[in-house]
């Protein structure tokens, strides 16, 4: 997946970069920068040394030492005062910098602290909304796999009226049970079998209104077929939609050229989200890999929520997700 928000200790990550938030020194300090020193060892404050420190929005890159990861990208976020002193610039520009430090090295992975996020003050859900800006819009034009490593779940916050909206959207839609028409036939006193008939009534109506034939169609298409056909619907590009859908190149042409792949569900809805359909249309295409959305499952609860307020943007849906303890969208 393209950009993933994990939960984990920078130190610990197998990337081919990890970037550190430093100082102008350049020579240690504490959190992130303390953990990343300690992790790697003399070597890289000696190699420190030699760089002759680092302006606050640039970026210098140094080994791995003892590290996982091969490169240290050391960068210097602004200390955050009230906003009005350039730290959103400031801090853009670290990402920006720091991103093409490691595309300039050939990395294909890299790990980012939340910069300025800590003992520099910026506020942590705007200090994401900056990473998450900026490395979204550098992935548009560049492979690479990039995290945002988030130390402490409680570092982490979406808005408290996002996070309210959508708890209580969970509360409202949230059924114990999975219903089914067998259950639901027997709740009601109502045969099974004048369930179905309705539903075939149903169907018979949507086919005289429509063309037959393209209907018959669409049912029997698959759900890399339907994909494709609400690519070209939408007018975009095979590289618009997956990256609008979090989902990388490979994975991608594998279900272009495999029409009867099967997508897990959180892939399925990646796509289903980067095409912006709606309610219906996304519950048919979850058919076609064989899922459905659940009102017994958070996940989906979630996902239905921001459908059903127009708001398609992936990665706040993947901060909610994250938020709610979920599992994330794309690959
Ligand atoms: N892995 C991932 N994230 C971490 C880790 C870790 N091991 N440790 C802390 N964080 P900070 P800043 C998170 O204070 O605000 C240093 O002294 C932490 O929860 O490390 O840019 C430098 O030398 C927070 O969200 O960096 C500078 O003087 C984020 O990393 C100054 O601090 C950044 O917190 C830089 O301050």
């Amino acid at each position: 997946m393209p950009l993933e928000i994990v939960r984990n200790d920078i130190t610990k990550m197998t990337v081919d970069a990890i970037v550190n938030a430093a100082n102008e020194s350049l020579l240690g300090g504490g959190g992130v920068d303390g953990a990343i020193h300690h992790a790697a060892g003399a070597g890289l404050l000696a190699e420190c040394k030699t760089l002759g420190g680092c302006k606050t929005g640039k970026a210098k890159i140094t080994g791995g030492y003892n590290l996982p990861a091969k490169y240290v990208i050391h960068t210097v976020g602004p200390v955050y005062e009230d906003g009005k002193h350039g730290e959103k610039d400031l801090l853009e520009s670290c990402y920006r910098e720091s991103l093409a430090l490691a595309k300039k090295r050939n990395c294909e992975t890299v790990a980012f602290p939340l910069i300025s996020s800590g003992v520099y003050g910026y506020p942590k859900d705007q200090a994401l909304k900056v990473a998450i800006d900026v490395i979204s819009t550098f992935l548009l034009e560049n492979d690479m796999t990039v995290y945002i490593v988030i130390f402490d779940k409680a570092a982490y916050k979406i808005s408290e009226k996002l996070f309210s909206d959508i708890a209580e959207y969970i509360d409202d839609n949230y059924v114990d049970e999975h219903t089914d028409y067998r259950r639901e036939s027997t709740r009601m006193n109502v045969p099974m079998q004048a369930i179905m008939a309705d539903e075939i009534c149903e169907c018979k109506a949507l086919f005289t209104e429509d063309d037959l034939d393209s209907k018959l169609k669409q049912i029997d298409e698959s759900f890399s077929q339907m994909l494709l056909r609400k690519i070209d619907e939408k007018g975009m590009t095979d590289a618009e939609c997956y990256k609008k859908a979090n989902i990388d190149r490979k994975l991608f042409s594998k279900i272009r050229s495999d029409v009867h792949y099967k997508p897990s569900k959180p892939t399925a809805i990646a796509f289903a989200i980067s095409l912006e359909l709606s309610l219906d249309e996304t519950e048919d295409m979850l058919k076609k890999a064989g899922f459905a959305l659940s009102h017994s499952n958070k996940f989906d609860i979630i996902i239905e929520y921001f459908i059903s307020k127009g708001n398609y943007n992936i990665f706040e849906i993947n901060e909610a997700l994250f938020a709610f303890d979920q599992s994330l969208l794309g690959a």
